[in-house]
Parts: structure tokens; sequence; C-alpha cells
């Protein structure tokens, strides 16, 4: 069994964190990632104070686990949602897409555990001296928005950076992942785009048949020039918004063409106009799997390979 520094400090079973995926992961994912073992995170990006207190209620329900949530920070009611979580004492917080360093102290006053998501050594070494607990290291690979550098550039020199615990993130789907991300130095890893089939992932059949469909090129990032980058599955949709980028259009409509984008993709399953976010591993989901199951076959298959070690090496 893999038992590495995070899962005492978690009070976890498996170094594993599911992604806090925006408008999908909700209390029943989170519950199912939680109960097999992993830490389970719900995403508050939706932005909706009341309702990110009704889903911590929810996942409270369902496990006595420890849970997490995810705060997008270039999300909406960003300073309200932040508070429900300390008010909730939350076990762990993670953020994505910036910087979380103005609400660490408050978090780490309600004994909130926090662990950012960096996509760079600078910010790594910033939220050490912040005091965080762990950093979540994501490269490039990855669903949603992304970092300019590969996971395997990016861990061992944000493990080099830090002292603290350093998870990896990104491009990371089954027990060879996780194998060499715990080779690069990590002590654990957090996976988002193996859970989208799920059957306790609540995203449009849609979403997940174009998921299962997928192979190693079937992801596309746009929005780097207003600033955002984002990785999602190639659609009539992310192709034109690629297009777009290359023209005079105004940044205003730019980003007006992509309003709405998540929900209709995760929602509606409009492949017209959504935005199916995924990383470049979706070639290798290529089943529906309970997420306990998920968590424990990847953990099962991890240990295996670095029990036995690479057969031609004496
Ligand atoms: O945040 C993510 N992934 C996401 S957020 C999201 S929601 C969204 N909706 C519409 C448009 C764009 C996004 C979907 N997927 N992952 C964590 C992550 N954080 N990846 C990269 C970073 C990051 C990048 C730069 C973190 C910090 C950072 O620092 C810059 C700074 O501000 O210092």
């Amino acid at each position: 069994m893999i038992q590495s520094p995070i899962c005492e400090l978690l009070g976890i079973r498996y170094p594993l964190l599911q992604g806090g995926m925006a408008h999908i992961s909700d209390a029943d994912l989170a519950a199912a990632v939680s109960e097999g073992g992993g830490l389970g995170i719900i995403s508050a990006a939706a932005g909706d104070p009341v309702q990110l207190a009704q889903e911590i209620d929810a996942i409270r329900a369902k496990t006595d686990r420890p849970f997490g949530v995810n705060v997008m920070l270039r999300g909406e009611r960003v300073q309200e949602v932040a508070q429900v979580i300390a008010e909730k004492r939350v076990p762990v917080v993670t953020t994505g897409a910036g910087n979380p360093g103005s609400f660490v102290p408050m978090w780490k006053e309600a004994g909130v555990k926090v662990i950012p998501v960096v996509a760079s050594t600078a910010l790594a070494k910033m939220m050490e001296r912040a005091g965080v607990t762990a950093v979540i290291a994501e490269g490039g690979e990855s669903g949603g928005h992304v970092g300019e550098l590969t996971t395997m550039a990016l861990i061992p020199q944000v493990c080099d950076a830090v002292s603290i615990p350093v998870i990896a993130a990104g491009g990371i789907a089954d027990g060879r992942g996780m194998a060499a991300a715990l080779m690069l130095g990590a002590c654990g890893v957090q996976i988002g785009t193996r859970f989208l089939t799920a059957p306790e992932c609540h995203i449009h059949p849609t979403y997940k048949e174009k998921v299962l469909k997928a192979n190693d090129i079937s992801t596309i990032v746009t929005g780097r020039r207003l600033g955002h980058p984002v990785r999602s599955l190639k659609t009539k949709f992310s192709r034109e918004y690629a297009k777009l980028e290359y023209t005079t259009i105004s940044d205003e409509d730019l980003e007006a063409f992509a309003k709405g984008s998540l929900r209709a993709a995760v929602v509606d399953g409009d492949e017209k106009h959504g935005s199916f976010l995924a990383g470049q591993i979706s070639g290798m989901v290529t089943k529906e799997q309970p997420a306990a199951e998920i968590v424990q076959e990847i953990c099962t298959e991890a240990e295996v390979l670095l029990k036995r070690g690479i057969t031609w090496v004496n």
C-alpha cells in the first residue's frame, strides 16, 4: 500500500486527490472519492456561496471522511466563497488560476488546510512562505486553465524549490502516471479527467461520450490571447474560438463568444457552444467506472509498478 506523508496530513488512505472541476465536481462525486479512500473535492467555481454551503452540508451527510473545496480565484464572489469555507471549517481548500495569498491567514485561523495549485516555482515558494500545508504542481497537460510547463518539467523543479509536500497534477490517468509522479518527487497526485466518466459524475451524457471517444490529439488550448489559456476537447466551438483569437475581433467580443460555454457543455452537452474541458490523457479514459474503484485501481497499479521496478535494471 502506498502511504505518503500527505495521507497522514490529510487523514486519507490513498495519496490521491480528485480535481475540483468547475461546474462538475459536486458533493456526489467528492463523497464517492472520499469514501473510496482519496480526497474528494467540491468545486466552488460557480461563485454561489449559498449553493456552496449546501454542497458542504450534502457531503457531510454522505461521508465522515475528509474532503476539500476548490476555489477558482478568477471566479465570481471569491471573497464570500472564501468566507463560507472558513465558517464551515472545511478540512481542505485548494485554489486555482491565481495567487490565494490574501485568503491564507483567514483559512489557517479556521483550521482549514490550504493547498494551492501552482504552475511555477515562484508561486510555490511564495505559498510556502505564506504557511500553506502543501502545493499541487499542475502541468499544462491538464484540462481547464493551464500553465506553461509540462508536468515532467514542473514537478522536480517545484520539489527542489520547496520543503512542503508537492502533489502532482496534469496528464495523470493511471498507476503508471502516478508511479512516475512519485519518482519525480511528488508525494501524491491530483486527477480530474479520469473521473469524468464515473457514474457519480453528473455531467451531460454527450460530455462523457466525447471523453470516451477522445484520442491523444483530441484536445486544444485556447484563450492565450486573453491571458487565461484553457484546454478542452476539440469541437466546432473550440476550433472556431482558436481561429477568432488570431483575427481583429475585440477582446470584449472574444470574451462574449465564450461566455456560458462551461455550463453549455456540462449541463446541456451543447457541442456548438460548449467548452468541454478535459486533459491530454482523455484518450486513456475508455470506460465508465465507479469513483472509488478508480482511486483504488490507480493506487494499486502504482504500487505494483513501484515494487517491481523496471525489469531491465539489475
Ligand atoms: O484552475 C485550474 N483549472 C481550471 S479553472 C477553470 S474555470 C475557467 N472558466 C473559464 C475560463 C477559464 C477557467 C477550469 N479549469 N487549474 C489550476 C491551475 N492554476 N492551473 C494553472 C494555475 C495557475 C496559473 C498561474 C495558478 C497560479 C498562477 O499564478 C499566476 C498568478 O496570478 O500569480
